[in-house]
C-alpha cells in the first residue's frame, strides 16, 4: 500500500506498461501489480476503506508534455462484491481535469452508481461488453467518458478522461487516491 502526505492511500497507479490491466474478475477483486510501478489494490480492499464513512477520491494524470491534471472528488465509495463494487461518487468536484465520471446529463456516461465490470463479468449498461472491447476493468455504464486501466501506451485506450485526454498514447502516469474525509 502506498501512502503520499495527508494521509492519501492510493488504490490504482501506472508508471509504465509492465503490468497488465486487461484482468480477470478474481484479479480485480483481490489486487494485483506492483506498488512501486503499477498496481490495482484491489476492489474488497477499496470497499473496506470507503465502507461505512465518507472519502474523498483524487485522480491525476501526467501527459507526454510533462503536464500533471488531476480532479477531486469529495465523496467515493464503493459496495461489496455482491453488489458488484457498485461506485458512489458525490460532489462537489475540482481540478484541472474535468470531470469525467459523472458527466451530469449523459445518462449513459454518469459512472456513479454502475457495477464494476471485467473481461470476464459483463455488467455494463452496453449491449456488447464494454471491459473485454477496451480491455481493462471498470465501472463502465454504456460505456465510458473516463477510464484509467485501459491498455497502456496505445490508441485502443479510448478516452483515458473526454475531452482533455482523449487517447491512451498522451498518459504517462496515473494515479487514483482515497483519504477518509
Ligand atoms: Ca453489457
Amino acid at each position: 500500500m502506498v501512502t503520499k502526505g495527508g494521509g492519501w492511500t492510493a488504490i490504482q497507479k501506472r508508471l509504465s506498461g509492465a503490468v497488465s490491466f486487461n484482468r480477470t474478475w478474481a484479479e480485480y477483486k483481490r489486487g494485483f501489480g506492483n506498488p512501486h510501478d503499477s498496481y490495482w489494490i484491489g476492489n474488497d480492499v477499496i470497499h473496506k476503506l470507503t465502507k461505512g464513512r465518507n472519502s474523498s477520491l483524487y485522480v491525476s494524470i501526467r501527459l507526454r508534455d510533462g503536464n500533471t491534471l488531476y480532479e477531486l472528488y469529495h465523496q467515493f465509495s464503493i459496495s461489496d462484491e455482491a453488489d458488484n463494487y457498485t461506485i458512489f461518487l458525490g460532489g462537489p468536484v475540482a481540478g484541472t481535469l474535468g470531470d469525467g465520471m459523472f458527466n451530469t446529463g449523459n445518462s449513459n456516461a454518469d459512472l456513479s452508481g454502475m457495477y464494476f465490470s471485467t473481461p470476464d463479468r459483463d455488467n455494463d449498461r452496453y449491449t456488447g461488453n464494454c471491459a473485454a472491447y477496451f480491455g481493462g476493468g471498470w465501472w463502465y455504464n454504456f460505456c465510458h467518458l473516463a477510464y484509467l486501466n485501459g491498455p497502456w501506451f496505445s490508441s485502443a485506450w479510448r478516452n483515458p478522461w473526454s475531452p482533455i485526454v482523449t487517447s491512451g498514447t498522451y498518459v504517462t502516469e496515473t494515479m487514483m487516491m482515497i483519504k477518509p474525509n
